[in-house]
């Protein structure tokens, strides 16, 4: 028997990625442009100044990608349709070419015995509907929905699991609150609007899905695991408005059809302003999902801090009075990310105590570790820190599992070492090495002690 953590019989193993980070080809076959196409052109958008033009060359080399998958054992593919090929402006008629290359990849998965997961946005807004408002507009939500149809009648016979958002959070928050992410807007309820066209722009996606009678369907949502500092009242009030715009204010409209209860005082300097909710948003928002994606990396510990901007015409929604503090004695990834993988299973537990029959059952869709993957000169990469990230956090998985928690599979980020958005290459995730600059893919350890541990665990 090895000591390989133990997940139940028919629990699903994976690995992930999303288009704009691999595919390159980002003008090939009638591609338009999207927001991160145009985000990356600004100096400092990216931290070594790279792009997802070729990022692992993906479009061209998925037979290769698939073969990888296929020796790996996973049981599914997580990949991210770029809305961009298919409504190359944001709307109107699906362009054939790109429907064709998923249609090339689905293909490949099902016959090599994959199970294709697909969500339907990984952050790359056509740049034509960002010019029109992006996620600020509500208009944005009813052209999602639209091309969310277009791919659904296309693919919906044939790839079984579907997610509508990665984690709107980021494009939220990190798009339109602080500017680190595409569009690079700062300011404003901007950030409040986008969260909540977002979110309504889900619960349509999901209509669409359902019309053309996908299996499953759910989102993905990178949830935190918040801590206060000390337990002095003005702390705990602060990691609870951390929670809330980390947490409540996705999960509480999605899973319990009620908007968060502490967003008043979490956004208390920008509250005034919701005309963007309309009576009825609720209940499209909270359509029933047959799972939540939960993606999960590294917890908080947050204690009260005063505002960041006294100004507050350019106060942001990320300004809710509080700070992060550092982990005490957890090592860091390369992403200067505490490793805690016990908050994982407290996460996964607390979603359970606090929804109990409302949450569906869970799969996590993201986990996993950027390291400083050194190749040796035969080219192996012995990544012997996120083989003991993986292994904790599966651990952590199976513990959950134990404690009662429907938690139905696991998948790795990432497949591949790809463009990590505002770090771009400079931060590698994957289980597979990629030289950038020949696009030459070398498994590393972690690969094989993933591929050791999913044999461990359907031949128990
Ligand atoms: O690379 C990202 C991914 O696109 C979304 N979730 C977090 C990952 C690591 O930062």
């Amino acid at each position: 028997m090895s000591d390989f953590p133990v997940l139940p019989p028919g629990f699903e193993f994976g690995a992930a990625t999303s288009a704009y980070q691999i595919e390159g080809a980002t003008k090939e076959d009638g591609r338009g442009p999207s927001i991160w196409d145009t985000f990356v052109q600004r100096a400092d958008a990216v931290s070594d100044g790279s792009s997802g033009e070729t990022a692992c060359d993906h479009y061209h080399r998925h037979r290769e990608d698939v073969a990888l998958l296929a020796d790996l054992g996973v049981s599914t593919y997580r990949f991210s349709v770029a809305w961009p090929r298919i409504q190359p402006t944001g709307s109107g008629a699906a362009n054939p070419r790109g429907l064709d290359f998923y249609a090339r990849l689905v293909d490949d998965l099902l016959e090599a015995g994959i199970k294709p997961v697909a969500t339907l946005y990984h952050w790359d807004l056509p740049q034509r509907l960002e010019d029109a408002g992006g996620w600020r507009s509500r208009d944005t939500a009813e052209r999602f929905a639209e091309y969310t149809a277009l791919v659904a009648a296309e693919f919906g016979d044939r790839v079984p699991r579907w997610i509508t958002l990665n984690e709107p959070w980021c494009s939220a928050f990190l798009g339109y609150a602080n500017g680190e992410h595409a569009p690079g807007a700062r300011g404003g309820t901007s950030a409040l609007a986008a969260a909540h066209h977002l979110l309504v722009g889900h619960g349509l996606a999901m209509g669409a899905l359902r019309a053309a009678g996908v299996q499953e369907a759910g989102i993905s949502l990178n949830l935190d695991h918040v801590r206060p500092a000390t337990p002095a009242p003005v702390d705990t009030a602060a990691a609870l408005r951390a929670e809330t715009q980390r947490n409540l204010m996705w999960t509480d409209p999605l899973l319990a059809g009620c908007y968060a209860p502490g967003e008043a005082d979490t956004f208390a300097e920008l509250i005034e302003r919701q005309d963007f909710r309309r009576e009825g948003d609720l209940g499209l928002i909270s359509a029933p999902m047959d799972f939540l994606g939960v993606n999960y990396y590294t917890p908080s510990i947050v204690r009260a801090a005063p505002l960041r901007e006294p100004d507050p015409a350019l106060r942001t929604a990320m300004d809710i009075r509080y700070e992060g503090v550092a982990h005490p004695d957890a090592r860091l990834t390369a992403m200067g990310w505490a490793v805690v993988p016990d908050a994982l299973r407290e996460l996964l537990v607390s979603l359970r105590d606090r929804y109990g029959a409302l949450l569906p059952p869970i799969h996590i869709t993201e986990n996993g570790s950027a390291e400083h993957d050194t190749p040796a000169a035969d080219g192996s990469v012995h990544d012997a820190d996120r083989i003991a990230y993986l292994e904790s956090h599966l651990r952590a998985a199976s513990e959950a599992v134990a404690a009662g928690v429907d938690l139905r599979g696991y998948t790795a980020w990432s497949l591949m070492d790809n463009f990590e958005w505002a770090f771009g290459h400079s931060r590698r995730f994957g289980l597979v090495h990629v030289d950038f600059p020949t696009g030459t893919r070398t498994p590393k350890a972690s690969y094989h002690w993933y591929k050791a541990a999913i044999a461990a665990s359907s031949t128990r």
